[in-house]
């Protein structure tokens, strides 16, 4: 048996679910439950915060979990990676008010700069000898700037209408990220096993696409 641990609600919910049902695997899901058996393969499914699920895989309560790299990486955990799955693709990026002269990235140096990225950002603006104070914040971060709570904003975009919405440009992509199938490091022989039939239908479901 296999727990596969998903997002309850959000922007990977739908294409988590449709991906299992394209591997041909049936389950029956209802909004209520926070958890389900597959009826023609040995899985059993967790709908969770995705934030929770890196956590969740690396103690071993989950086995698997379907989760964005940023979130991954953010939670420390990049190495339980095991398969890119192509949806729910965007970039961690910074912006700037667009009145705001930027010229590099050295236009940082000292400012603040909110995010619910801080380690991802801590470790770029490090890379660039970069030396700015981090807020972190959960959510609407693209409001900083403009309540005077930061000069600069660090957060996903894929579209860029939200940053244009709030008067912000993106000048920088820190991270680069999608939805990719993640296992916890100490699976049975069995399970190793399951999870390679599951890889190999998830890579069909995505040849079969292109
Ligand atoms: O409730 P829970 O904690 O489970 O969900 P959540 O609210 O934390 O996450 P959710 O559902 O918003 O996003 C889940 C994952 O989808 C993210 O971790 C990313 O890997 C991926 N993803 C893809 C996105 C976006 N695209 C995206 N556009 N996550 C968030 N956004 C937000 C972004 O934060 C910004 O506010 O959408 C806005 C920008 O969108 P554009 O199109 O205007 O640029
Ligand atoms: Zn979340």
């Amino acid at each position: 048996m296999l727990r596969l641990a998903i997002q309850k609600s959000g922007r990977l919910s739908e294409d988590s679910l449709a991906l299992i049902r394209e591997c041909g695997i049936n389950f029956i899901s209802s909004s209520y439950k926070l958890k389900t058996e597959a009826t023609n393969f040995p899985l059993e499914i967790l709908f969770l915060r995705d934030d929770d699920i890196p956590g969740y895989v690396q103690d071993g309560v989950a086995d698997l979990g379907i989760v964005g790299q940023n979130v991954l990486v953010e939670a420390g955990f990049p190495g339980l990676e095991v398969e890119a799955l192509g949806f729910s693709k965007c970039r961690l990026s910074l912006a700037v008010p667009r009145a705001d002269a930027y010229a590099s990235i050295a236009a940082l140096q000292g400012k603040n700069i909110a995010t619910s990225y801080p380690n991802i950002l801590g470790r770029y603006l490090a890379e660039n000898g970069v030396q700015a104070h981090l807020h972190t914040i959960s959510g609407s971060v693209e409001i900083a700037p403009s309540i005077g709570l930061a000069e600069a904003i660090c957060d996903i975009v894929s579209s860029g209408s939200t940053l244009l919405g709030n008067g912000l440009r993106e000048v920088e992509t820190v991270f680069r990220s999608e939805a990719v199938l993640i296992a916890q490091p100490n699976l049975t022989a069995e399970q190793t096993d399951l999870l390679e039939q599951l890889r190999f239908r998830m890579q069909a479901v995505r040849r079969a696409k292109r």
